[in-house]
Order: C-alpha cells, then structure tokens, then sequence
C-alpha cells in the first residue's frame, strides 16, 4: 500500500501508567507527521518500575500473525523500529519483520537496564539474543546501561574520556550498525551527553544536556522515537540527536517544576507542542 507520510512499524509492549513504550511512542511519531503502525508485543498495568504487582497480558502470539496479514494486505514500512521485549520469542519476532522488509530502517533499541543495573524480566538468553538483533540492526540507541552490556565492559563508576567514548562508539558498530547512539554518558571533559556515531562518514557527534537530579521512566523511548521521527523526516543524524535531546530537556524540565511523582513519567503532554514547532537547532558538536 503507497503512502504519504514515512510508515513505523513500532514493536514494544503498550504500559497503561507510567508513560513509557508505546503510550509515549506513538504520540511522539504522529506530531512529528510520522504514522507509527503498533505491534503491542505485551498489555501491562503500569511499567515495572516501582508500582509493584503488575498484571500483564504477554502478545507474543499476536506479533508473526500480526506481521502475517499486514504483509496479506501489502502495507510496507519505511523503519522497524524495536524496543523493550520480553523473551527471545519476541526478539525472534522482531527478526522476521526486518526479514520481511528488507529496505526499511532498522531501528534497535536495546531495552535491557538503566543507571548501571539490569532489568528483572532480562535473563542472560535474552541478553544474548539481543545482542544478535543489535548486530542485525541499521541503527540502536542504547543507554550508558545497555551500551556496557553489549560491549562486556563494567559500568563506569566515574566520568568518561572522549577517547573511551568514541572507542565504545566505534566498537559498538562493529557489532553491526552503521549508527550508533549512547544516551546519558557523564564526559570527563564535559557534562552528561547523547552521542552518536555514523561510521559510513565516519563522524563522531555530541548533545549535551542539563543535568536534572530526578530520573523518569520512558525517556529513552521518547529520546529514540524522537530520533526516529527526525531521521525519516529529513534531520542528519546530530540534528535528530539534538531534537531528541531538547525535546527531553523541555519535557523533564516542564515535569521536574512541578514535583509529580517520578514514577508517573514526564509529562509528555505539556512537552508535545514543542515538537510540532519543528525548531531549527544549531546546539551539536563534534565529538
Ligand atoms: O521504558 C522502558 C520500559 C518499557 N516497558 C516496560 C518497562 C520499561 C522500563 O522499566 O518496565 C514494561
């Protein structure tokens, strides 16, 4: 089926509370005039960051039917675009839809950990078969957390050289993709950045951030989706790095001067009209 706009293909689970996943995901790609097609791979009450008992719906069998009559109809996607799962059924999953659309973007984010530990529901399998889709993918975006898994390589407990960083870059790369992004690293010689790397132009870039003391859930799925919508809307890769980031800025600033829980999120809805603006940026650097 011919369309328009660039079409996603956004494979993550769908947490009622907490705005994470796909609740961020897809409102993010729609304002950025991006259609986003959902592959709940999951139905959960909350995320599993801190409200205790979650009641979840695994989807694992709905995601290769799912892929089976969208393929039947003929819809075709421009990016497959991949986050948190829960098994290696699901990441199994993910590989058939990127074998099903062999000239789409393939987009990785290696949902695993956050702020030097891992999730409880990643099991060292699954650890490793995310790895293999890591290696299968165009682009990933892990977090410092996630960046250290993959690479086997401790979690820093002080800041990092440039050197290291552009080092990890390019290793991670190796695995597979052609561009790597690494959210939430402390700079030795700077403040805490999102950098990214192309290795086809072999560029290294920086986006540095305000440091706010709170953490939210979600914001890596909003930093990548923002990524994502920029990228397929015409951004280079330090222009989509840095919407992602200002956006976050704004949003975790907007959330941080009302004092909400942290578990609740940021407050996305506030934030979102800064998307629409399609601001022009000029705040990158070389790495
Ligand atoms: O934002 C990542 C994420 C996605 N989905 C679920 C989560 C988390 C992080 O905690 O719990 C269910």
């Amino acid at each position: 089926m011919p369309h328009q706009f660039s079409r996603v293909a956004a494979i993550h689970d769908m947490s009622g509370f907490g705005r994470c996943s796909l609740t961020v995901i897809l409102p993010v790609l729609s304002v950025m005039g991006v259609q986003a097609c959902p592959v709940p791979t999951a139905v959960l009450s909350t995320h599993t960051g801190g409200f205790g008992e979650v009641s979840c719906r695994d989807l694992t069998d709905f995601i290769s039917p799912c892929l089976r009559h969208w393929r039947q109809i003929g819809i075709t996607f421009d990016c497959i675009y991949s986050g948190f799962l829960c098994s290696e059924r699901q990441i199994h999953n993910v590989t058939e839809f990127f074998g099903a659309y062999p000239n789409a973007l393939k987009v990785v984010d290696p949902v695993m950990g956050d702020h030097g530990k891992v999730y409880k529901t990643i099991s060292p399998e699954i650890r490793a078969d995310m790895a293999s889709l890591v290696a299968q993918a165009d682009i990933i975006t892990p977090n410092l957390t996630e960046a250290c898994m993959l690479l086997g390589t401790p979690y820093p407990k002080e800041p990092i050289s440039r050197y290291t960083a552009k080092s990890w870059l390019a290793r991670l790369s190796e695995i597979g993709p052609d561009t790597v992004v690494i959210t939430g690293v402390p700079l030795a010689e700077g403040r805490i950045s999102n950098l990214g790397y192309d290795k086809r132009h072999n560029s290294y870039w920086c986006v540095e951030c305000d440091y706010v003391p709170v953490s939210y859930p979600g914001t890596g799925d909003i930093y990548a989706s923002v990524l994502v919508g920029g990228l397929l809307t015409g951004d280079s890769l330090p222009l989509a790095m840095e919407r992602a980031t200002r956006f976050l800025e704004v949003a975790i600033k907007t959330t941080y001067s009302y004092g909400t829980d942290p578990r609740e999120g940021v407050m996305l809805e506030s934030a979102l009209p800064w998307l629409i603006g399609r601001n022009i940026l000029c705040g990158y650097s070389s790495l």
